[in-house]
């Protein structure tokens, strides 16, 4: 229970709007943990998992409308259209809050509301900030327990400040016809509605601490982004940290969490994780960029999860995790595809419906997830909690390109380095509803995430850069580059580490590289490939540049960037640089 006057106010505005039987104030404490867990449970809204081995933990299916975020139904809300640009979905403010205020009304009666107070950041952090989330979902409040800093621990950090971002949820009918999930970035306002998918619900991961926390970092001259953090100690325990955004489902959690390769685990490398999805990124006094994970837990892609992918995540997902649309065994465990051979001979899939391999349907929703807390994972960085976080020596743009990209290449600088950023593709997942496989222009990551013109988003970008006086170089990757047969060439997971000292020995000046028209790519001998099932010369494809593709990429690109009447000069200039050293 908090004093604060403006929250007391608003929190009696959305009551009489959405008229719930009654009021829960959430404290985020055991007790109240353990209530909410055994009423979900009565109701059957959650499901117990075998507590001998699966301790603490928790499950939950959604409707099977409502399985991913919903980027048709996601709208910036705003007075003036040019503020969202060509990538968002614009609603005139007034009109969004009259259309959803109608469906608002009234839809929490017979249920209850909670308050759920929770913090992005560290406690102990000037630069976080406080959300207050309403809720009639039991699965969000257990949910953003695990995901934010939640319960009296955030009242005591927001005192009597109007300072918080006002969040709305309701279930209403799961009706997809109208679900909503809009932001009103001018009112530190979210609403969200008739969902009851992490995405679109748990408030303070995409809604506010990227599409919201991108306009207030333009505004307070910061950066949200769509980003891992990781942290790479060698064996003289020096740890150097980098940020990769990638959009999602494209394996930031498996990087963020990745175990090296035998031969560099023995000699002393470890990655530590800091964050496996969003980065708040600051200019130190050092002049360096230092990054923060807002978050307090994952919200992971369960397929695809195995001891061989990512141990790390599954090892995380062993206690006081929910899994949501995952498919149950009847030892009362979880299954998904591409956990491991195991392949249950029976069980119930996500729909809850029986199911036999026999059936050939997908026990497991391919986006469904674990929400796990980030401090049972075994490679938590020190500095997770750390309040400054920590300093940023690389950041890596990628994405999912069976042709085209090669494996890495460095951008010439900064400028360059946005450029790379603001073109960069990737082949659809099935994290959002829609088309999987299709190749879409994701800029930085963040097509989906940006809370404003994306024109100003590159400019902001820019000038960012000349406020870091030891900007992070920037690379670009590409792990899933396939071969004649439609396979994967480069083993990636913990393989992958070898591009990460690749990148560092570009940063720490170590070793040279050869000048493309698209940027810096590595002399093949300096990526070790030894204790891999790649040769040389499959090294030097993944490497190449095949100069038709890219003339190909190039056009498209063109058509891309055509899309945004505020587009940077610079980046266009880039642009022109990049086809003119392709010849064209
Ligand atoms: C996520 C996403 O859930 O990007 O992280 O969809
Ligand atoms: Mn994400």
């Amino acid at each position: 229970m908090t004093e604060n006057i403006y929250v007391k106010q608003w929190v009696e505005q959305m009551a009489d709007l959405t008229k719930p039987d009654s009021i829960v104030w959430i404290d985020g404490s055991e007790e109240e943990k353990e209530r909410l867990t055994k009423e979900a449970l009565s109701t059957g809204e959650m499901i117990e998992l075998n507590q001998d081995l699966l301790p603490g933990c928790i499950y939950h299916r959604t409707k099977e409308n409502d399985v991913a975020r919903v980027e048709h139904r996601t709208f910036i809300c705003t007075e003036k259209k040019e503020d969202v640009g060509p990538t968002n979905n614009w609603m005139d403010k007034s009109a969004a809050y009259a259309k959803l205020g109608a469906l608002y009304a009234g839809c929490m009666k017979g249920r209850t509301m909670y308050v759920i107070p929770y913090i992005m950041g560290p406690a102990s952090s000037e630069f976080s900030k406080v959300g207050v989330e309403l809720t009639d979902s039991i699965y969000v409040v257990l949910n953003m327990r695990i995901m934010t800093r939640m319960g009296n621990i955030a009242w005591n950090f927001l005192e009597n400040s109007a300072d918080f971002i006002k969040g709305l949820h309701a279930k209403a009918d799961i009706d997809p016809e109208n679900r909503y999930i809009c932001h009103f970035p001018e009112d530190n306002t979210i609403w969200s509605i008739n969902s009851g998918y992490g995405g679109n619900v748990l408030l303070g991961k995409k809604c506010f601490a990227l599409r919201i926390a991108s306009w207030l970092g333009l505004k307070e001259g910061w950066m949200a982004e769509h980003m891992l953090i990781l942290g790479l100690e060698n064996p003289k325990h020096e740890i150097q940290y980098i940020t990769a955004a990638f959009p999602s489902a494209c394996g930031k959690t498996n990087l963020a969490m990745l175990i090296p390769p035998e031969k560099y685990e023995k000699m002393g490398y470890k990655v530590w994780t800091v964050g496996d999805d969003i980065a708040w990124l600051r200019v130190g006094k050092d002049g360096r960029l230092w990054a923060v994970n807002p978050e307090a837990g994952f919200f992971g892609v369960a397929p695809g999860t195995s001891m061989k992918s990512n141990p790390n995540a599954l090892l995380t997902c062993q206690k006081d995790t929910i899994f949501t649309n995952v498919c149950l065994k009847p030892d009362g465990t979880v299954w998904w595809e591409g956990m491991d051979k195991n392949v249950p001979e029976h069980a119930i899939d996500w729909k809850g419906n029986p199911w036999t391999p026999e059936m050939g349907t997908k026990a497991a929703q391919p986006n469904s997830r674990f929400t796990a807390p980030a401090k049972h994972c075994p490679c938590i960085s020190d500095k997770f909690d750390d309040p400054n976080g920590v300093p940023v020596t690389a950041m890596i743009f990628g994405g999912r390109r069976a042709k085209v990209a090669p494996l890495v290449y460095q951008s010439f600088d900064w400028e360059h380095g946005v450029y790379v950023g603001a073109t960069m593709a990737s082949e659809t997942t099935a994290a959002a509803t829609g088309a999987v496989g299709v190749v879409r222009r994701d800029p930085m990551a963040m097509l989906p995430f940006c809370g404003y013109n994306m024109g100003d988003y590159f400019q902001h970008w820019l000038d960012m850069g000349k406020k870091i006086a030891n900007p992070p170089m920037i690379f670009n990757v590409n792990w899933f580059r396939t071969d004649a047969n439609d396979h994967f060439i480069w083993p990636g997971f913990g393989d992958n580490m070898r591009v990460l000292l690749w990148i560092l020995d570009r940063c720490n000046g170590k070793v040279d590289a050869v000048k493309s028209p698209i940027g810096y790519i590595p002399n093949p001998e300096d990526i070790d490939i030894e204790g891999t099932d790649i040769d040389f010369d499959t090294l030097k494809g993944l490497l190449s540049i095949d100069m038709d593709s890219w003339k190909e990429e190039i056009k498209d690109q063109e058509t891309h960037l055509a899309k945004f009447e505020k587009l940077p000069k610079e980046i266009r200039a880039q642009y022109e640089a990049v086809k003119k050293n392709l010849g064209l």
